[in-house]
């Protein structure tokens, strides 16, 4: 269960949680098409708390809003105060924040008219989204029966509610198989990502990720990709199959809500030494830096803000 706060933002104002309902005609209720963030914010070791990345994810919500058609009646900097404002008042110092924007009731059909796009942020506590085990020891992940979406069949650059079925299912199979994970495969077979991850894998020392043609835009990749270079690593994005993977010397999944979490196993086949590789363990620790403002070279990416 979600633990419930004081209050969540809606449409323009904090409402106490309980009242932040809709109608059960809303649109996107009925046929998917909405749109949302994962935002986390972090205590900094120096004190204080920031928000990782807040404007590049109101950024990537309003590109998705933009995809899907969707005009959202605020601007990026007013849902960017809007997101601090609701932290504060759930005197959250730490957590994860969840913006949505959804079409509400109106119209029924498939054509949306013009019923209004509605928003609204959440926030809750959430520690390792696979497990505090999982951060350390690395997860056992299965190659879905499901294919990732095709590009033309799903936006997949937008954070759309609808592409999430194809998470859910590829979820609910991997968890009920025994695994932690799901990873998808694209329409021609290559690595995409993963339920809700994006996916590195490390051979010879060198990093490889997959390309963005049918991913989300992952701002965790987007860190990981600059830390690994700062920190002297080749980075290349190129596809790859899942045998590559399965020879892999280490892999980890990435995201907002998983962070950076080791994988230990793939479909049976044993990573590297079965457990958390050099690599990964070295850029967990670093990303960790980077959100808890232990390094000032990532300063411009904290959002700071005092409960
Ligand atoms: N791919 C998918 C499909 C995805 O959902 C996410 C985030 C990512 C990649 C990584 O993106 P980023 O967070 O910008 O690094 N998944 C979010 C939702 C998880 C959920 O269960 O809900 C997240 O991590 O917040």
């Amino acid at each position: 269960m979600v633990q419930k706060a004081e209050s969540i933002w809606f449409d323009g104002k904090l409402v106490p949680w309980d009242q932040a309902q809709v109608h059960v005609l809303t649109h996107t209720l009925h046929y998917g098409c909405g749109v949302f963030e994962g935002i986390r914010a972090y205590r900094l070791t120096g004190g204080g708390s920031a928000v990782y990345r807040l404007k590049e994810h109101i950024h990537r919500h309003f590109n998705s809003a933009k995809i899907m058609e969707m005009k959202i009646p605020f601007t990026e900097a007013e849902i960017c105060d809007a997101v601090i404002a609701t932290l504060k008042a759930n005197k959250l110092a730490e957590g994860y924040i969840r913006p949505l924007s959804f079409i509400g009731a109106g119209a029924m059909g498939v054509f949306p008219g013009d019923n209004p796009i509605q928003t609204i942020i959440a926030t809750w506590p959430w520690g390792a989204y696979l497990g505090d085990e999982a951060l350390e020891k690395g997860i056992r992940v299965k190659t879905s029966t499901f294919t990732r979406h095709h590009v033309n069949v799903m936006m997949t650059k937008a954070k759309t509610v609808g592409n999430y079925c194809n998470s859910i299912l590829a979820k609910r199979e991997a968890l009920a198989d025994g695994y932690h994970e799901a990873l998808m495969l694209d329409t021609e077979g290559y690595v995409s990502e993963a339920s809700g991850e994006n996916i590195f894998i490390v051979r010879g020392g060198r990093i490889k990720t997959t390309p963005l043609t049918s991913i989300l835009d992952g701002l965790t990749r987007n860190t990981l990709i600059a830390l690994a270079r700062d920190l002297g690593y080749e980075v290349i994005e190129e596809r790859f199959t899942r045998d590559e993977l399965y020879s892999a010397d280490e892999a980890f999944f990435c995201g907002t809500a998983a962070e950076v979490t080791p994988i230990r196993e793939v479909d049976r086949r044993t990573i590297g030494e079965g457990k958390a590789g050099a690599v990964a363990k070295h850029i967990q620790r670093e990303y960790f830096k980077i959100v808890k403002g232990e390094n000032p070279k990532y300063d411009a990416w904290l959002d700071k803000y005092d409960i």
